[in-house]
């Protein structure tokens, strides 16, 4: 199992030379931390120079395994599921964008909190054949640019729907597209799931896994709290899964010292 860390590169403000300077000095401090990559939040990646970034990468040989698309959501306001025509046209414009840039960066793309939450002039019902439909529309673009989407179940305080792992692998089945996976997170399984049928469940389920956030129960670096890390990798360890556990926490006290500690509990339970 690989190892990465989420961080932005706050590429809406910052100049290139400023974006770029963030990745290298990101990389450099990754690296000698055993990290085999870094997932990239990002809210417009189309203004990232992408073949420098890549040549960045590829010269630390580290991998951007994943992209987070929540900004979408959080600062533009478009999801998948709006109510309103534009909007939701707009994200998957938004996701598109994405996928291009992950094509060349050899990246997934994640489908979490940019299927918005249910608006009140709208109704369930509705915003949840939009996330269908939409995610139907974004599987096609991701098929034609050989890109893997990851769909992410997140808990029910931060969105309304699919918020456990078994009503996403329907969704999954629903839509049947083998460009289209699942992203499991810790603190969401934590809060959701069932403790007394969960582990079992995700062994028969972890083939459809191909991606991994990693925080505590309390949404700190992996070790502070009293998550089982232990049994929750050994699940996907077992099965054969060898892609990324990414550090998704809360960024306290530093994004080095979540970073260094991550890394260096994960060392001593594997
Ligand atoms: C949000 O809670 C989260 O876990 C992100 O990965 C969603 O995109
Ligand atoms: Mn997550």
């Amino acid at each position: 199992m690989k190892l990465s860390i989420v961080s932005g590169l706050k590429e809406s403000k910052n100049n290139q030379e400023k974006i770029l300077n963030k990745f290298s000095s990101l990389c450099d401090f990754l690296k000698p931390l055993n990290y085999d990559g870094i997932e990239l939040s990002l809210l417009e990646p189309e203004k990232i120079e992408v073949l420098r970034l890549n040549e960045i990468k590829e010269s630390y040989q580290l991998e951007i395994p994943a992209l987070g698309t929540g900004g979408t959501y959080i600062r533009f306001g478009y999801s998948l599921g709006h109510h309103e025509e534009f909007m939701r046209k707009k994200a998957i414009e938004r996701i598109e964008k994405y996928i291009e840039f992950a094509r060349e960066t050899k990246s997934k793309v994640i489908i979490g909190l940019i299927r918005g939450r249910y608006n009140f002039e709208s109704s369930a019902k509705k915003e949840k054949l939009n996330i269908i439909s939409s995610l139907k529309e974004c599987c096609r673009l991701a098929e034609n640019n050989d890109v893997i989407l990851l769909f992410e179940p997140i808990n029910q305080f931060e969105i309304d729907s699919y918020n456990t792992i078994s009503e996403s692998i329907s969704l999954l089945e629903e839509i049947g597209s083998d460009h289209l996976k699942l992203l499991v997170d810790s603190f969401h399984t934590y809060l959701e799931e069932d403790p007394l049928y969960i582990w079992e469940y995700m062994q028969n389920k972890a083939h459809y896994v191909a991606h991994l956030h990693l925080a505590d129960d309390n949404r700190r670096a992996p070790g502070t709290g009293h998550f089982d890390f232990k049994s929750f990798l050994n699940i996907f360890k077992n099965s054969g899964y060898n892609g990324f556990a990414s550090i998704e926490a809360i960024m306290k006290p530093s994004f080095e010292e979540v970073a260094k500690e991550s890394s260096e509990f994960l060392k001593m339970i594997m």
